[in-house]
């Protein structure tokens, strides 16, 4: 019989532990479904590491029934010996001490910035149960932890397998008592291992979801030509400008550089860049290198080519980033991330590295296809003079707007000029604009309601874009200007609204209203200030109650708390549309800070959201015309 003794080191294990559990946004940022998400990646994180030591080359992950989740992979296994610092398995050791999901000071990509490195611990910190088996030296190992990182079996072998086999596989629950939700999204898990797939070139995962009665085998994602295969994807429905994708390597003192690139007629950038893997959502030193060298070598050809005439001026980096799908992606054995969320790289030797390893192979790629370089330089030509037109509008318009009174033209501003306690709600169509306008609390709420088509901007040039009248009024009542003007700081509401039928126009309204914010105030969008209002679509009264639902699940979860002689009796009413609704109504349910409910819309993953943009705004009809059907039924377009 095994028997129970604890020592000093056992104590501090467990109090490392208990430290994560009273304060897990610590470790994981949220406790919401991203925290819950977070753990899946602390488990994968240490398979894909064993790929990058290149030891792994399958992972699989599965979603089981019961929202547990089991990570595979074919490494060499976490070590099970001894280990000599605590005493215990390695495996053991891992999973309960802080800190110790690093290699111990040992090389490797570990990423020592943000919330990684620290994994497995906290993984089992968060979890009703863990389960760790190991295949290695001809056996399976197993161990067992429950309720947040007790150990309940120690390692133990449990069985043999071939000689040659070694592995890992883990599986967890997340704590209720930690998380708001226990349900895994499979389009969140699909996005991101995808991504990884795109970013580890060979590395082939699974993914299946166990939930889903019909999915027996679940999707393989294995691309051997890794970022390349990661620009045509994202250029999939664009039209290209050239057929072969840019593809330009380089490494020096250990770090490793990679840029993928490919030009469409589009009018916008598509430039997504990663370091060990993690998005660098505000760029850092191997962007600034990539896209200084870019401006730089197309310009110094342009001269060369004559296609810029002594006269021109240089073109800028925006114009020459105009239709640019692009994926960048450093390897870097001590990455320093920078800036509040850590979402910038800092290194600067990195810099340097980039460009010259970019300057070098784009330079030869433009001289080697003389008739792309000119394709490409005369579309950066029309980007410059747009951008020029742009600017002329602009300072018209402003001072335009400044003469006339009417300088916010149909918005109905609050009271309040304090920015952070002021919201604007753009409302489709006058007639929700009036009730709007009747049932808001002046003081802080503004009402804009939008009468025409909004332009469609992923079709439009700025200048085009500022010339309609809708995007005019939307500009003047953010107060942020836009382009190379935009000033966040300047943003007159904390909370942008957009408050849209829940129907099928309502949606339209909705997608181009994001195209809008992602393209031209995507700093908006990330800076947490954008949201969709829910009307809801059931009133249900019994007595003096009246209840409001967002869905029907609510709907029948609500009614199942009646007891049975109210609930037969309780009058159900489908809501109508917004317009519909009188003053009160809307205020109750929509607008008021009290009841209503809102989504936070985010560009969390900048990559899935254009993919729906371009299904529904892109050139192609019949992507559109399919997403449209299949998403017209449930009426809500989630983005
Ligand atoms: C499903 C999760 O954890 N795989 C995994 C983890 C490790 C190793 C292999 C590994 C690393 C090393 C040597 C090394 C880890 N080992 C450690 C530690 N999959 C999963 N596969 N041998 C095996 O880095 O030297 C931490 S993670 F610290 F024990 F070495």
């Amino acid at each position: 019989m095994q028997e129970e003794h604890y020592d000093a080191s056992d104590i501090q294990v467990l109090e490392g532990l208990e430290a994560v559990r009273k304060r897990p946004g610590m470790y994981i940022g949220t406790t919401d479904v991203k925290g819950l998400h977070h753990l899946v990646w602390e488990i994968v994180d240490n398979s894909i590491d064993e790929a990058l030591a290149g030891f792994c080359h399958n992972i699989s992950v599965v979603i089981n029934k019961d929202n547990s989740i089991t990570v595979k992979d074919d490494g060499r296994g976490i070590p099970v010996d001894i280990h000599p610092k605590t005493g215990i398995s390695t495996v053991e050791t891992v999973y309960t001490v802080l800190h110790a999901g690093g290699k111990f000071g040992g090389g490797g990509y570990k990423v020592s910035g943000g919330l990684h490195g620290v994994g497995a611990s906290v993984v089992n910190a968060l979890s009703k149960w863990v389960e760790v088996t190991v295949y290695k030296n001809g056996k399976v190992y197993y161990m067992r932890f429950e309720d947040g990182g007790h150990t309940k079996e120690s390692l133990h072998v449990i069985g043999d397998c071939e000689a040659n086999r070694t592995g890992t596989m883990v599986s967890f629950k997340p704590d209720p008592d930690i998380f708001d939700t226990d349900i895994y999204d499979y389009e969140t898990l699909k996005t991101r291992i995808r991504e990884l797939a795109f970013l580890n070139k060979g590395l082939s995962i699974n993914l299946r979801d166990d939930r889903d009665e019909e999915d027996t085998t679940g999707e393989t994602f294995l691309y051997e030509g890794g970022i390349s295969e990661y620009v045509r994807f994202i250029n999939q429905g664009k039209t290209p400008l050239h057929d072969d994708i840019i593809h330009l390597t380089g490494e020096k003192d250990g770090v490793m550089f990679e840029v993928a690139m490919q030009y469409n007629t589009s009018y916008n950038p598509n430039i997504y860049s990663f370091v060990n893997n993690i998005n660098t959502h505000d760029g850092g030193t191997h962007e600034e290198g990539v896209k200084r060298a870019l401006t730089r070598v197309i310009n110094s050809y342009a001269r060369k080519a004559n296609i810029l005439k002594e006269k021109d001026e240089n073109l800028k980096e925006d114009d020459v980033k105009e239709g640019l799908t692009m994926i960048i992606s450093c390897k870097h054995p001590n990455p320093q991330f920078e800036g509040q969320t850590k979402g910038r790289l800092g290194n600067s030797e990195v810099r340097s590295l980039a460009d010259s390893v970019f300057a070098e192979g784009f330079e030869r790629f433009l001289l080697e296809n003389p008739n792309e370089a000119r394709t490409i330089i005369n579309k950066a030509i029309l980007a410059r003079n747009a951008r020029m037109a742009a600017k002329k509008a602009r300072e018209t318009t402003r001072k335009s707007d400044l003469a006339t009174t009417n300088f916010f033209g149909k918005l109905s501003d609050c009271k309040s000029k304090d920015p952070t306690v002021s919201e604007i709600f753009i409302v489709e169509g006058d007639s929700a604009g009036g009730s709007a306008k009747k049932g808001r609390d002046s003081m802080t709420q503004a009402i804009l309601p939008l009468r025409g088509k909004i332009l469609n901007v992923e079709k439009a040039r700025l200048d085009k874009a500022l010339g309609n009248e809708e995007i005019k009024s939307i500009i003047t009542a953010f107060g942020t200007g836009i382009g190379e003007y935009f000033d966040l700081s300047k943003l007159r509401y904390d909370k942008i609204i957009i408050m849209t039928d829940a129907d099928v126009d309502g949606a339209h309204i909705r997608v181009l209203l994001l195209t809008l914010f992602y393209r031209f105030f995507r700093p908006i969008v990330e800076a947490g200030h954008v949201y969709a209002a829910q009307p809801p679509l059931f009133r249900i009264m019994h007595g003096k109650t009246r209840k409001y639902v967002l869905t029907e699940e609510e709907k029948n979860d609500y009614l199942a708390t009646l007891p049975e002689n109210i609930r037969n009796r309780a009058e159900i009413a489908r809501m109508k549309g917004l317009g519909e609704m009188d003053a009160e109504e809307l205020n109750e349910t929509t607008m008021d800070i009290r009841y209503r409910t809102l989504r936070k819309i985010t560009v969390d993953d900048c990559v899935a959201a254009d993919a729906v943009f371009e299904k529904l705004m892109g050139e192609e009809v019949e992507p559109r015309r399919q997403f449209i059907e299949e998403n017209a039924l449930n009426a809500t377009l989630d983005i």
